[in-house]
C-alpha cells in the first residue's frame, strides 16, 4: 500500500490550513504532524527534510515539498485543481493571489483586543475584496472562479470567506447574492463539508497558539 502523505506543520490554521483544506477538497486522505516544541522542532530540522528550515513540510510522492504556495500549486496541478489552458492558469493564479491577500488582511485577529480592528476592517478591506470576486462569479456560468469546475482559487477564496463568516457573522455576504452562492455551494461540496467537520480542521488561531509557535521557532511575539 502506497504512503500516505504526511504534513508538518503546528495545530493550528496558519500556513497549513489552505494546505489540509486542498488535500481534502481533493480528496487525499493524509496524516498529520503537529510540531509541539522547540526540541521536536529542532530534531525535524536536523533530520533535512526541511530545505530552508522551515514548515510546512508536506511529504507526498517521495518529496519533503516545502514552501506553502509550491506545495498548493503541486497539488493543484497533480490533482486537476488548475486552468485548463494558459490564460485559465493566469486567472487562477491571479485570483489565488487576490485571495491570499484578503486572507492575510485577517493577520491581526492574533491580537488581543481585535475588537476596535474589526471595525475598521471591513470598511477598509471588503470593498477591496468582496466586489471583485462578485463580479468574476457573476460572469460565470459554473458558479467556480474559473472555467468548468473547482481550482485552487475557489478553495484559496473560501478560507477568507470562511474567516469573514467566523468573526462577522452569517450576513457578512449580505449584498453579495453570487458570492453568496459560491459559499454555500464550496462549504456543502462533500469533501468540504467533511473537512470543516472533521480533524483536519482547526480553530482559529488564539494569540496563545501564536505565542507557542513563536516559541517553538524561536521567534519574537509582537501582539
Ligand atoms: N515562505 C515560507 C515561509 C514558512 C515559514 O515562515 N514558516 C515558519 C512557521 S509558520 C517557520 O517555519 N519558521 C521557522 C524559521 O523561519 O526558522 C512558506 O511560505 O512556506
Amino acid at each position: 500500500m502506497a504512503t500516505q502523505p504526511r504534513l508538518t506543520y503546528f495545530d493550528g490554521r496558519g500556513y497549513g490550513e489552505l494546505i489540509r483544506m486542498t488535500l481534502c477538497a481533493a480528496g487525499i486522505e493524509f496524516t498529520e504532524c503537529n510540531m509541539e516544541s522547540r526540541e521536536e522542532f529542532l530534531q525535524m530540522k536536523a533530520g533535512g527534510k526541511m530545505l530552508y528550515g522551515q514548515l510546512p513540510l508536506l511529504e507526498i510522492d517521495g518529496q519533503n515539498l516545502v514552501q506553502r504556495r509550491a506545495i498548493l500549486h503541486y497539488l493543484a496541478i497533480r490533482e486537476g485543481l488548475y486552468g485548463s489552458n494558459l490564460t485559465e492558469n493566469g486567472l487562477v493564479e491571479m485570483y489565488f493571489e487576490g485571495s491570499r491577500d484578503f486572507m492575510n488582511s485577517f493577520d491581526f485577529l492574533v491580537f488581543d483586543d481585535v475588537e476596535p480592528i474589526l471595525q475598521d476592517y471591513r470598511k477598509k478591506f471588503f470593498p477591496r475584496y468582496l466586489p471583485v470576486f462578485e463580479k468574476i462569479l457573476e460572469a460565470s456560468s459554473s458558479g467556480y472562479l474559473v472555467g468548468k469546475g473547482m481550482t485552487l482559487a475557489d478553495i484559496s477564496l473560501l478560507e477568507p470567506l470562511l474567516t469573514a463568516h467566523e468573526q462577522f457573522g452569517e450576513g457578512v455576504l449580505d449584498g453579495y447574492p453570487k458570492l453568496k452562492e459560491f459559499y454555500k455551494m464550496m462549504t456543502t461540496l462533500p469533501n468540504i463539508a467533511a473537512f470543516l467537520k472533521g480533524p483536519h480542521r482547526r480553530q482559529s488561531n488564539t494569540p496563545e497558539h501564536v505565542k507557542d509557535v513563536c516559541e517553538i521557532v524561536a521567534m519574537e511575539f509582537h501582539r
